[in-house]
């Protein structure tokens, strides 16, 4: 399992990474170091704002005498990225509702199936829901991995109004003293438009269902709900636009970063951070149900910087 794992920041090390880390061996620091930096910090995907700001603060310490090597460099570099990544954490729900939304290919269903996958060998009673009834083969698709992993699942019809499959959804969760509903949403539609308001009436039917109706079993204790995004990390900043968007239409409570096998560009990570202030819940990091993790920050300030 180890060696699965291994790989989730493997060709981010082996691109970007090591030439950042070549600036740590430098005797001493100048601005002419600095600002190549900057530049790979921004090839890297980090964001204007995030590097900016990065380098205003190591050119502080560049002024004040408290970086004088590439050493010190690396170590107040790996504690400013440590900081703001620390500044928005992400807790997974033991129980509750988790609802997958975001761009059409970005993975929302490989990721619905993954984390049913991941829930149930926690010993949860999961429970997925077909929603992206916008094409038939999307409920298919879902529906194939439940059977695989052993889940049971709820599935829409095609061109059925999905916050109805959700009602049924949030009904058998009630009733069948499940622990985690994960509902898979479409990523496209006719229009934007649509989409979004297709996603803000499910996310309304889902609060109205799991936390105002209630059975006696449900002790009115209120029940998480949680909004993960999920972003294509080989999309680089293209991902920014949609992810504002898609915020717009249910609050988000934490990414979801996809594909990060394929992508040398972890900066991501930090551009969502700083840009979007929203925590990195997961990374998924290949196609295998396996395959995805919660996100840690130090595991990722060492696959970026260097241990
Ligand atoms: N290599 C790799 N492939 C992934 C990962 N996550 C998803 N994929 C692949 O990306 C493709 C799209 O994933 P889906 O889960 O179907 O994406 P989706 O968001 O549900 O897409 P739509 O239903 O079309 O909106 C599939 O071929 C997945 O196998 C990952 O972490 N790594
Ligand atoms: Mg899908």
């Amino acid at each position: 399992m180890f060696s699965l794992f291994k790989t989730v920041y493997e060709k981010l090390h082996t691109v970007v990474a090591q030439k950042i880390a070549s600036l740590f061996g430098r005797a001493s620091i100048d601005q002419a170091t600095l600002d190549e930096l900057e530049r790979l910090l921004i090839v890297a995907d980090v964001g204007t704002t995030m590097t900016k700001n990065i380098i205003k603060r190591l050119q502080k310490n560049v002024e004040a005498g408290t970086i004088v090597s590439g050493t010190d460099l690396h170590a107040e570099l790996a504690h400013i990225v440590r900081e703001s990544l620390q500044a928005l954490p992400y807790t997974p729900i033991q129980n509750g509702v988790i609802v997958l939304i975001g761009v059409n290919g970005s993975g929302k269903t490989s990721s619905a199936a993954k984390l049913a996958y991941r829930y149930k060998k926690m010993g949860k009673k999961v429970l997925l829901v077909a929603a992206d009834t916008f094409r038939a083969a999307a409920v298919e698709q879902l529906a194939t991995w439940a059977e695989r992993i052993d889940v049971d699942i709820v599935r829409g019809n095609e061109k059925q109004d999905p916050a109805a499959v959700v009602f049924v959804g949030c009904e058998q969760f009630r009733s069948g003293n499940y622990d985690v509903i994960i509902v898979d949403t479409a990523g496209r539609l006719q229009n934007k438009v649509n989409l979004m308001s297709e996603l803000a009436k499910v996310r309304r039917v889902i609060d109205k269902q799991i936390n105002t109706v209630k059975t006696p079993a449900d002790n009115n204790n209120n029940i998480p709900i949680h909004t993960l995004l999920t972003v294509d990390s080989m999309l680089g900043q293209n991902s920014f636009e949609q992810a504002k968007i898609f915020g717009e239409a249910a609050p988000l409570d934490g990414i979801i970063l996809t594909k990060m096998d394929g992508s040398a560009k972890g900066g991501m990570i930090l551009a969502i951070g700083s840009e979007l202030s929203v925590p990195i819940a997961y990374v998924s990091f290949g196609e295998q149900i396996e395959m995805i993790k919660e996100f840690d920050i130090d595991e990722f300030v060492n696959g970026l910087l260097g241990e």
